[in-house]
């Protein structure tokens, strides 16, 4: 696999000369100061290149170039930044770049409830905590209908998990619920998502699926003229939430992906931390079936209880069989002479992260025993003799 580390760009405390410290070829990043939909000129790119590749690394993928919410809801200005993005596209394989991730997921990207949830090591990890996250909508968003969305028994656990919160505590999760919210620092009012959410209250999965395919029937020509490689990132986590659909959450998704516009542009990133915090999606499966089409890997594992929670756990623990999916990952790159670009995903704070500031589940030291794991693995497994 490549290796690679993500990066926030110049203001991230993680920085490039750390990413080089920890073994990495490459680097994923992208331009986050460029408004969503708005193109990224030739000269933003290599201003970024340059910083990245003096470093001693390579730009190796984008993630992401984000799609704008007119193209999600087919609506305002949305043709013409599908436009833009199809000039973003000419433009960063202009300089060179092949790999471009981006999501479909309405309005959110991921959802966590506790950013640093207490691992018995000492280390902190990102939480989903399915009552804490329920008493969020229902209680603090207050979105109207919400109530239909669970179970009478989920109901009453959330009201009971909300009765035993301090205010702290309330401000703490609402503040969590809404950091995958892109584009802004600046705390979100009850009154702004509701009135988001709203915009989708016609668009169901069938009709975000349709506006997906549309959106991808324009700019992967574009992607495959240019040789750069689209990779959609799956749902986290992987069903409905807020009452926003979500589709791109098991296989049957993904090969609705693919099928919607065959092309070898149009593919896949393979997160196994978002896929694998569903107990339908048989990760190292999925690897071998969808393998033609992953584009770049995003390694992690997550810990699921049956009440719906789930924590971040290491990357060799939890419920992903990480072996077997490095295993498959192997033995598809030695068929098809492929070094696939991978990250390892997130990571626990731990030792010296405990005491910095740095973007939730992308601390130095976590990522670095992740890669260092993986790497280990995958060396371990290649030193094997031929898998396949
Ligand atoms: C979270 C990330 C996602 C991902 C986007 C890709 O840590 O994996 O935010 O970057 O969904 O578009």
């Amino acid at each position: 696999m490549q290796q690679t580390m993500r990066w926030y760009g110049p203001h991230d405390a993680v920085s490039l000369s750390d990413i080089r410290q920890s073994g990495c070829t490459g680097v994923v990043t992208a331009l986050h100061h460029i408004p969503v939909g708005e193109v990224w000129t030739v000269e933003e790119i290599n201003k970024r290149r340059k910083l990245i590749e003096d470093a001693g690394m390579d730009w190796t993928v984008i993630e992401s170039l984000p799609v704008h919410e007119d193209i999600k809801r087919q609506t305002g200005r949305y043709l013409e930044w599908i436009e833009n993005y199809k000039i973003s596209l000419r433009n960063v394989a202009s300089c060179g770049l092949k790999v471009v991730t981006y999501n479909f997921m309405p309005i959110l990207d991921w959802m966590r409830t506790d950013i640093s949830y207490p691992m018995e090591d000492g280390s902190k990890a990102l939480y989903f905590e399915r009552a804490a996250f329920i008493a969020f909508d229902m209680f603090l968003l207050q979105r109207p209908g919400a109530e239909k969305d669970y179970a009478p028994e989920e109901i009453q656990r959330a009201q009971k998990r909300f009765a035993g919160m301090t205010d702290a505590e309330k401000a703490k999760l609402f503040k969590n619920c809404l950091l995958g919210l892109p584009g802004s620092d600046v705390p979100f009012t009850p009154a702004e998502i509701l009135s988001a959410l709203k915009l989708y209250s016609g668009i169901d999965a069938s009709k975000l699926k349709e506006h997906l395919f549309y959106f991808l029937r324009e700019v992967v020509p574009v992607a495959e003229e240019n040789g750069v490689k689209m990779a959609i990132h799956p749902d986290d986590p992987p069903y409905p939430i807020l009452g926003l659909p979500r589709i791109v959450s098991t296989e049957a998704d993904a090969w609705g992906v693919i099928n919607a516009c065959p092309s070898p542009a149009n593919g896949l990133c393979f997160c196994t931390g978002s896929y694998g915090a569903r107990a339908d999606n048989h990760l190292s499966e999925m690897v071998v079936r969808l393998g033609d089409h992953i584009h770049f890997l995003h390694l992690r594992s997550t810990q699921r209880d049956p009440e719906g929670n789930f924590y971040e756990a290491n990357h060799l623990e939890g419920n992903a069989d990480m072996p077997s999916v490095v295993r498959e990952v192997v033995a598809l790159m030695q068929r098809t002479g492929r070094a696939i670009p991978m990250r390892p995903d997130h990571g626990h704070q731990m030792l010296d992260d405990l005491s910095k500031t740095t973007y939730p589940g992308y601390s130095a030291i976590g990522r670095l025993r992740g890669l260092a794991e993986l790497r280990g693995l995958e060396v371990g497994i290649g030193s094997m003799k031929q898998l396949k």
